[in-house]
């Protein structure tokens, strides 16, 4: 299965690494053959190549679109060597075989990135280029097709293995790869389209990435998985740089980036903010005159969770808040920056993992979240939604007072990012308990209740500090009983979308109970 490499067409847009691979083409002996600008960067370092031009006996035209679409090419792509009729259809027509194909194609993913016109990225949508990387990588029996820049290196160590030839499984790999990124190409363009013409629910829809990471495993041992990154390059975990520490796991990338998403709830040229994550639930989030501060305060609400958890700020980590994060075990600090002293904190904490960024994540922007379920994925926008003052409103006889409203509107946004059932209590711009993931939402009501008189007793309280509290459940009370829960817990303010069938008992029950209520129309279930 080995095949001998004597013929190459290179046409490529990212010339990086060009002229290198092109001269130790040339020097094993191989005939370079090219397209417009690559041909003249190939001729312009002094090496001997042939213009596609040439080769089809007509000019490049129609701005470039067409210059490869031609049987020359893609019958020497297509031909097998190895059956007399395509033989002899060759050796009629004198067409040449093309042995490897080095294809990179118009940058669309990344012209659409910067915001470029609908014309422009219709112009950027490479055409030629994919027909013969699925042509070559159709033929691969034969055929070598590189579409990525990062293996040039990888056909070279080929070649000199085998003396100027290339194996099946080699070909077959690269062919695999190249189909892949036809495919993301394609999705890339799709989606792209989907949004520029504003399709709600598109068809069809693809969907596709590139391998960021292999990873020890999954979720469990016994799980093999890998992270893969679709380019959209978002500040967070999937573009984050690692300072120091083993390789993130499957957990810990999940944790990371919930954790990351909901600091980027605060602004952090308002106030310093931190969350920590266990299991993908915040276990304590809250804003601080300091990220020191914010951390102590999250860190409070529920001591026992925060260990070995996921540390999220958003600000720049501090020496400082390396020194007190540095207390307790734990696996994972992401902050868009961090100062070099408190890297060096952390350097001598060898288990823990220090990640950066270049910002926050733009939690109001638009994209979609993708699930798997059995046969097929569900696909939505994510939740960007975001309530302000002005859209609540105060469904009770009391009123909240400026102190409650701002406890209030904190303890929604952390609810937005606790799974469902969420329940909530926040004192003084920190959680105090978090109840998270419940099949009822009394229940959420009382364990969140329940670990704070625990943090209590451990920090030596006179009380729990659900006492005079604010509550955010991330959806309607159906019956009043959560609500009391919550009351009996000391909450004195409550937050919730409304909308129950029951919405009147429970003003009247939140009545009764002295509390004050407001309504936010807008809910935040997570699963
Ligand atoms: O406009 S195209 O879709 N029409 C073609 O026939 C064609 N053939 C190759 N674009 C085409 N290409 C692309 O040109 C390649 O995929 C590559 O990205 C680019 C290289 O052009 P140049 O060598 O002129 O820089």
């Amino acid at each position: 299965d080995l095949v001998p490499l004597r013929r190459a067409l290179i046409s490529v847009s990212d010339k990086t690494g060009l002229i290198d691979f092109a001269k130790a083409l040339d020097a094993r002996g191989v005939a370079l053959l090219s397209t417009g600008g690559t041909a003249k960067a190939i001729r312009d370092a002094g090496l001997p190549v042939t213009d596609v031009a040439e080769v089809t006996g007509f000019p490049e035209m129609m701005d470039g679109r067409v210059k490869t679409l031609h049987p020359m090419v893609h019958g020497g792509l297509l031909a097998l060597r190895d059956n007399d009729d395509h033989v002899a259809a060759m050796q009629e027509h004198g067409i040449n075989a093309i042995d490897l194909l080095v294809v990179n194609l118009y940058p669309f993913e990344e012209t659409v990135a910067k915001g470029a016109d609908y014309d422009t990225c219709i112009e950027n949508i490479d055409i030629g280029g994919p027909a013969m990387i699925r042509a070559a990588a159709k033929n691969h029996g034969f055929v070598n097709v590189v579409v990525d820049v990062e293996d040039y290196g990888a056909v070279l160590a080929e070649l000199d293995a085998n003396d100027g030839q290339t194996s099946l499984g080699f070909r077959q790999k690269l062919a695999q790869n190249a189909y892949a990124r036809t495919a993301a190409y394609d999705a890339a363009v799709s989606n792209w389209m989907a949004d520029a013409i504003n399709v709600e629910a598109p068809r069809r829809r693809a969907f596709a990435g590139t391998i960021s990471q292999t990873l020890r495993y999954g979720e469990n041992p016994h799980q093999s998985a890998a992270f893969y990154t679709d380019g959209s390059a978002r500040p967070g975990v999937s573009t984050a740089q690692q300072h120091q520490g083993k390789e993130l796991s499957y957990n810990n990338i999940n944790d990371t980036d919930a954790a990351f998403e909901l600091v980027a709830e605060f602004d952090p040229t308002d106030t310093a903010a931190c969350a920590i994550i266990k299991h993908a639930n915040p276990c304590g989030v809250a804003k601080g005159a300091s990220l020191t501060e914010a951390y102590k305060a999250a860190f409070d609400c529920d001591q026992t969770s925060a260990f070995g958890g996921i540390v999220a700020l958003n600000q720049p980590l501090d020496a400082d808040t390396a020194r007190e994060i540095s207390q307790i075990f734990t696996e994972v600090v992401i902050a868009p920056g961090a100062s070099d002293e408190a890297k060096e904190i952390f350097a001598a904490k060898k288990n823990l993992r220090l990640l950066t960024t270049d910002g926050l994540p733009d939690v109001l922007a638009g994209s979609n979240t993708v699930r798997q379920v059995a046969g097929g994925l569900l696909v939505q926008d994510k939740d960007a939604g975001f309530v302000g003052m002005d859209d609540l409103k105060v469904v009770t006889k009391k009123a909240p007072t400026e102190e409650q409203m701002r406890d209030l509107l904190f303890a929604w946004k952390v609810a937005k990012h606790v799974k469902s059932n969420a329940i909530v209590y926040v004192k003084d711009q920190a959680t105090v308990g978090v109840g998270a993931g419940q099949m009822s939402r009394v229940d959420s009501a009382l364990i969140a209740a329940k670990k704070a008189e625990r943090m209590a007793e451990a920090l030596g309280l006179p009380a729990p500090l659900t006492q005079g509290s604010a509550v955010a459940s991330d959806a309607f009370f159906p019956f009043p009983d959560g609500l009391l829960e919550a009351a009996a817990a000391g909450a004195t303010s409550v937050i919730q979308p409304g909308g129950s069938m029951r919405d009147k008992e429970v003003i009247e029950a939140a009545d009764e109970a002295g509390l004050a209520m407001v309504m936010t129309g807008m809910r935040h279930f997570r699963h």
